[in-house]
């Protein structure tokens, strides 16, 4: 395994420090956003303050909210799978970048800063494994994962035959395991397969085999601008997609951990691990699973030293180690990992493949096949 995919481990390293020293901590509405002090924030987003009772709300509506986005059979379902070949047209314009309130200032969430964006398309679903396999049909392509021969895999995921085979742990990040034979067709290890979920996020897919298959689309991946700017939906200044409220209504909205993070992962949203690219409400782009679901890969390098000037197209710094990642995972808690917002954001080198990595191409005008 190349040394620099470890970054991933010192992250979450850094992440899991924190945690220990700030306490653990629930999800807050984000209307009680703001109302903690820098103090209490930990460089998870991490708060003390306790949960009012939303989640049993939320228990009440998920299967609702998501049976609804999902038809069954019937012209709803013909045309979700219509269009999830189809790309999103994002109106140029300008928009607010970052925040001023940075929940994890060291991310470089900060400051606010306008930018202007050039109209662009963007697909409307995170690449599922269908796709990717289409891809590897096509092309033959070997992800990185393949070739190293493993990836991180969360503990909570194994079975108990892998992880007796495990012995080299990172003892500060005991749920990140590195797995044998973890790739994209086996998420899980070698005795895990995607057979029943062709239509999930791909994963274990690190940047240079997200820039392979864009490419192979007649497509690219998205700027962190772009991503953001499409991730607000049109919306200004919101923490999510949607709006400030976590559960508008006491529905979910995207694919993320409830329960004790990271012991008790209760799928109260209803997905323990990812759920088909096409679940929960899209946004007012018309994109789905934005945030939550899979971590999604940007073209940009990563910095966190942002001016609050105004920018066209920024495609971030010129070069460095690691690319920027956006949206969070269906792993990600607010006491662990508060990065299922827009404005947030992290890192990984380009040829990591940790486990919850997926990503979602753009395109400058539509691909020919698409028209
Ligand atoms: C990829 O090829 C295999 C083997 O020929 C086939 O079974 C599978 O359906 C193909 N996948 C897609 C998405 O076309
Ligand atoms: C997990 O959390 C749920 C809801 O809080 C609780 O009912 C359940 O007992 C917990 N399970 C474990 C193993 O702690
Ligand atoms: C941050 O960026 C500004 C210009 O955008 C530059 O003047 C400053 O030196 C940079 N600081 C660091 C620590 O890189
Ligand atoms: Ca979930
Ligand atoms: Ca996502």
């Amino acid at each position: 395994m190349a040394a620099s995919r470890h970054s991933l481990v010192g992250i979450v390293f850094t992440c899991w420090v924190l945690w220990l020293r700030s306490g653990r901590c629930s999800e807050r509405s984000g209307e009680e956003r703001g109302a903690g002090g820098e103090a209490d924030r930990g460089a998870c987003g991490c708060t003390t303050s306790r949960a009012s009772g939303g989640e049993a709300v939320a228990h009440k509506y998920s299967r609702e909210a998501n049976v609804f986005h999902q038809p069954e059979d019937g012209p709803g379902r013909a045309k979700a799978k219509e269009e999830g070949r189809q790309m999103a047209f994002i109106p140029g314009g300008v928009f607010t970048m970052g925040t001023d309130e940075p929940a994890i200032p060291q991310d470089g969430e900060w400051p606010s800063r306008r930018v202007r964006i050039d109209p662009f398309f963007m697909d409307r679903y995170e690449v599922s494994n269908a796709e990717f396999e289409k891809f590897v049909n096509a092309t033959g392509y070997l992800t990185e994962a393949e070739r190293f021969g493993d990836s991180f895999v969360f503990e909570g995921m194994l079975s108990e035959e892998v992880k007796t085979g495990i012995h080299q742990a990172v003892a500060v990040a005991p749920w990140w395991l590195p797995v044998k034979g973890a790739n994209w067709k086996h998420p899980e290890g070698p005795d895990s397969s995607i057979t029943y979920r062709m239509d999930q996020p791909v994963l274990h897919v690190s940047w240079n085999d997200a820039v392979a298959f864009c490419t192979w689309a007649g497509k690219r991946l998205p700027t962190e601008a772009e991503w953001e700017y499409s991730c607000r939906g049109g919306l200004e200044n919101r923490l999510f997609p949607w709006g400030n409220k976590l559960h508008p209504n006491g529905q979910h909205y995207a694919n993320i951990w409830q329960g004790e993070f990271p012991v008790n992962n209760t799928g109260e949203d209803g997905y323990k691990g990812t759920a088909p690219v096409t679940a929960f409400p899209p946004n007012g782009y018309g994109l789905y699973n934005i945030v939550g679901n899979a971590w999604e890969w940007t073209s940009d390098w990563w910095g966190v030293n942002h001016s609050a000037d105004a920018t066209y197209n920024p495609k971030g710094p010129p070069t460095g180690t690691d690319r920027v990642k956006k949206g969070g995972s269906y792993m990600c808690h607010k006491s662990y990992c508060y990065r299922y917002r827009c404005a947030a954001r992290s890192q990984n080198t380009p040829d990591s493949s940790a486990s919850n990595l997926g990503f979602r191409c753009a395109a400058d005008s539509l691909p020919d096949y698409l028209k």
